[in-house]
């Protein structure tokens, strides 16, 4: 008789009881697994004595203890910030019970479609089963629910109607911000589409497009479109301008016919596109350069033989996350187009497109934070390791406060750059305010972008092992975070942006950045609780000005070096005078100071200290290049 027959005869079964209740859990385990040995057959005895109930993992094998999972509960009841800042901004009753109400639905509803969408990822047939070729994007019911959802809820729709004046992207971008984590990335077609309805309004609402804008701003399902924006080759997505190979042949009747190869179109099952390319001349020459590109406006549409017309679908993008959401190749084979900027324009026509989908993608950075923040405070209700919950560890709650001074600090960011765009669009704006959302739509982009990476691992970490197991659906919240640094144009193309339009606007974006931080921090000079605040952005501004004197001074690149360094010192100081602001309003919560304080506390001005050490000098590339590619000497 073995050792573990002889523990198992009934005869034994009290006093074993007992001798094994004394012993660790650890230890318990492991003799439960050996008696549960797959393939050996059980005695006769065994049920009696699972019969008693008082050995731990005897008769469930894997013992009864069940995690609590995090609870996603209504993200806007939830966020005090959220919630704060639109009752000091925009205290309307029916953006708060509309906003109310959505993030029910998100909470009890659409989170599911967002998972549903993240386990049916869409998938392309090339053929039909005759051999047709068709092209045909198959998506999840759960992504085409997420479509109609958009048009009801009004998701672009809010930002056309401006029903709260200067206040309507807020509501909008507010709404979106708890929309986001659950949407199944959703919200990529829909930055896209509203970056499409604001070219074309910034255009001129007229025929070609007259059709396209009313389809993409309507609450109406049935006749809602979603647009793409067709603008990487194979040659890139950041140089656009030498980039694009695509030709426009221009037709008899005033169209044209693009001939080229999209390397990245995102959200691909869209309705329509707006798409660049060159215009060929009568002998077929183009201009190189961006002089040479203009913005094309092509439907999407299907032949009688359910052949897309004028595009071939060349594989979808295998991507790291963001699988929810199709990205394809596209062939454009003589797809029908219309210009729809003046000829030579279509950089600059764009890019009033990617000012509103880099905003979107602020927008998503902030609420991936916000929800990985929301889903680890929960869990830390729930979770006990060591004796206690963990929410009554002082070590990982100052982890989840660190995490939530990053959230807040996105979140104010990003929502000062739409109140900037709303009073762009509703004709308030003065030049200091278009200053300010020029120099603050990069800014905002790259910094988010890459903070939501940081403090979405983190989050997952908060979850020990279980943040990195795929059916949480957490490990996707960090997939889809690594896009917002990439997507939309990368950190270092961004920080190259900030420079070009200090450049091109001779300074006074930088002039805007500085009158109203100090504004922002004169309006909180007699809140005492926020002195070392106010003190620490203050003395940050006047070294970014130094830094920007002795800039100025040097070849161009000294500052080309500094670009990051400097746009993330725009970004902390800024947020750092936003924070404070929130803070001094008179209705600001203890955690409101709390969250300024601690921001603050951080290096806000990196590109002086990086100065002060001489990384910009002219020696740094040189031996920034031999350290990268340093290899031991052969032989
Ligand atoms: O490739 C990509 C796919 C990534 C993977 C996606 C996976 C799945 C996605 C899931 C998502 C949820 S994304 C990469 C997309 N590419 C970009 O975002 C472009 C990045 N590059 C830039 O932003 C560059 O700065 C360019 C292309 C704009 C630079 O081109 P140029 O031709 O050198 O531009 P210029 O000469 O500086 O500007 C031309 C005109 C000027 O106007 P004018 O002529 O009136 O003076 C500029 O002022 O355009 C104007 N302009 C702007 N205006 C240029 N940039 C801006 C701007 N940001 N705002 C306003």
């Amino acid at each position: 008789m073995s050792v573990c027959s002889a523990l198992l005869s009934r005869r034994a079964a009290g006093g074993v009881c007992r001798s094994l209740c004394a012993v660790p859990p650890s230890l318990i385990h492991i003799r439960s697994a050996r008696l549960a040995e797959p393939g050996t057959r059980r005695s006769e005895e065994e049920p009696l004595w699972e019969e008693t109930g008082n050995l731990p993992f005897s008769r469930a094998k894997i013992g009864s203890f069940i995690q609590e999972r995090p609870v996603l509960k209504n993200p806007f009841l939830e966020d005090a910030l959220l919630r704060g800042y639109l009752r000091r901004h925009l205290p309307h009753e029916a953006a708060f019970s509309d906003l109310c109400a959505f993030g029910e639905r998100v909470a009890n509803e659409v989170d599911e479609w967002g998972r549903e969408c993240e386990i049916t990822p869409p998938r392309l047939v090339h053929f039909d089963p005759w051999g047709r070729r068709v092209d045909h994007i198959v998506t999840s019911s759960a992504w085409k629910r997420m479509k109609d959802l958009s048009a009801q809820e009004g998701l672009v729709a809010i930002g056309y109607e401006r029903s709260f004046g200067e206040w309507s992207r807020v509501y909008q971008m507010s709404k979106l911000y708890i929309f986001s984590p659950s949407s199944g990335l959703y919200t990529c077609p829909l930055a896209m589409t509203d970056g499409a309805a604001k070219v074309i309004q910034s255009i001129g609402v007229s025929w070609p497009v007259d059709e396209a804008y009313s389809r993409l701003t309507t609450r109406q399902p049935e006749r809602f479109w979603t647009s793409g924006q067709w603008m990487t080759e194979r040659q890139g997505g950041s140089d656009v301008g030498s980039g694009t190979e695509t030709v426009a042949a221009p037709q008899a009747d005033g169209s044209y016919k693009l001939h080229g190869f999209k390397w990245f179109t995102s959200a691909t099952d869209a309705d329509m596109t707006l798409t660049l390319a060159r215009e060929q001349d009568r002998s077929g020459a183009t201009t190189p350069g961006s002089r040479g590109l203009s913005l094309f406006y092509a439907e999407v549409s299907r032949g009688e033989d359910g052949r897309l017309k004028g595009i071939e679908v060349q594989r979808l993008k295998d991507k790291l996350g963001t699988r929810q959401m199709p990205t394809a190749e596209l062939l454009l084979d003589g797809l029908q187009a219309h210009r729809i900027s003046e000829e030579g324009r279509g950089v600059a026509s764009i890019a009033n497109m990617l000012t509103i989908t880099r905003i979107h993608n602020s927008i998503s950075a902030a609420a991936a934070m916000r929800r990985v923040v929301q889903l680890a405070g929960d869990y830390a209700t729930r979770r006990t390791a060591f004796g206690k919950l963990l929410k009554d560890h002082p070590l990982h709650m100052q982890t989840l406060a660190r995490m939530e001074v990053e959230t807040r600090g996105a979140f104010l960011l990003v929502m000062d750059v739409c109140r900037l765009l709303g009073r762009e669009e509703s004709g308030v704006a003065t030049e200091l305010d278009a200053h300010l959302l020029r120099l603050l739509t990069p800014v905002v982009k790259l910094y988010t972008g890459k903070q939501a990476v940081a403090v979405v691992s983190e989050g997952l970490e908060s979850f020990g092992g279980q943040g990195y197991i795929e059916d949480t659906g957490l490990p996707g919240l960090l997939r889809d975070a690594q896009v917002l640094s990439i997507w939309e144009g990368t950190t270092n193309v961004l920080s190259l942006d900030v420079l070009r339009c200090v450049a091109r606007s001779s300074g006074m974006v930088l002039h805007a950045f500085f009158t109203h931080a100090k504004s922002l921090l004169a309006g909180a000079s007699s809140v005492s609780s926020l002195s070392p605040a106010v003190t620490a952005v203050d003395a940050a501004l006047s070294e970014l000005k130094d830094f920007v004197q002795v800039a100025a001074t040097r070849e161009p690149g000294y500052l080309e070096l500094a670009a990051r360094d400097l746009a993330f010192s725009l970004a902390r100081i800024y947020t750092g005078a936003l924070l404070i602001d929130h803070a001094s309003w008179k209705e600001a919560s203890s955690s409101d100071t709390y969250a300024a304080l601690r921001w603050c506390e951080q290096d806000l001005c990196p590109v002086a200290t990086q100065q002060a050490r001489r990384c910009y000098d002219p020696n740094t590339a040189p031996l920034d290049a031999a350290l990268v590619y340093d290899r031991p000497v052969q032989g």
